[in-house]
């Protein structure tokens, strides 16, 4: 048997990812696996490339790390590109999509938002049929060949869930740096036979860590980084700005 953690939509929100992967190393898991979105939202976007670099095997892309490195006259864009060294930007965009292994004869499927784009959003209330699509092959996720995944892991809407849908299983890991679902970070942990074809027993965690909520305020505000007041709101109360308007 063995563990991985699934850890996504960090944001640059540093004392939420050391908060995480703490917990990770106190449970003894050594294979950290990244969903995407690195950057954006928080103050921190140069650290959280440096440390998810440092400690995950793999890393697929998110939204933010696909849209960040393009050109743009949006001031709020630039001051997070400003952070990032040309190094890191080339970085981020150069992402992978997805990242599909087997553990316990299922074939595991990771991707960021969905599997035809990561600016495709999918919450767990959409339709059936909506969900359903995950667990297609697209050109994006490696061609439509091939088995098609049991298990799709996916990150995004910074909301933790698991359904069972007919056989298949989805889940999403929520979000370590800007959870909109409860104001504790959040990943999940498989576990299992990795690497193997046979099918045996499977297990899914999702896991919630407490962090230092006012020292992420306060880094923030010390960074003079924008839109800071809907910022400091998500992480006190965890609504998504989107909703207030
Ligand atoms: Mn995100």
């Amino acid at each position: 048997m063995e563990r991985i953690a699934l850890v996504s939509d960090i944001h640059g929100n540093i004392p939420a990812l050391e908060a995480v992967l703490l917990d990770i190393k106190q449970r003894g898991i050594e294979k950290i696996y990244c969903l995407g979105d690195l950057v954006g939202k928080g103050p921190h976007p140069e650290k959280s490339i440096d440390i998810i670099r440092d400690t995950c095997d793999i890393v697929v892309q998110g939204n933010w790390d696909d849209f960040l490195p393009n050109e743009t006259n949006n001031t709020y864009i630039q001051w997070y590109q400003h952070r990032l060294s040309s190094e890191q930007l080339s970085y981020i965009k150069s992402l992978p999509f997805s990242y599909d292994f087997m553990m316990s004869g299922r074939k595991i499927r990771l991707f960021h938002a969905s599997s035809t784009s990561v600016h495709h959003r999918v919450y767990p209330w959409d339709s059936l049929d909506k969900r359903k699509e995950m667990f297609t092959n697209t050109e994006k996720t490696g061609g439509l060949n091939g088995r098609k995944p049991d298990v799709v892991c996916y990150g995004d809407i910074h909301y933790a869930f698991i359904h069972h849908i007919q056989e298949k299983v989805l889940i999403n890991v929520g979000s370590v740096g800007n959870p909109l679902d409860m104001t504790q970070a959040s990943y999940v942990i498989l576990e299992g036979d990795n690497g193997s074809d046979v099918v045996s027993s499977f297990a899914i965690q999702l896991v919630r860590v407490p962090y230092d909520i006012e020292l992420a305020i306060r880094q923030a505000r010390e960074e003079g980084m924008p839109e800071l007041e809907p910022y400091i709101d998500e992480l006190r109360t965890a609504t998504y700005r989107g909703l207030k308007k």
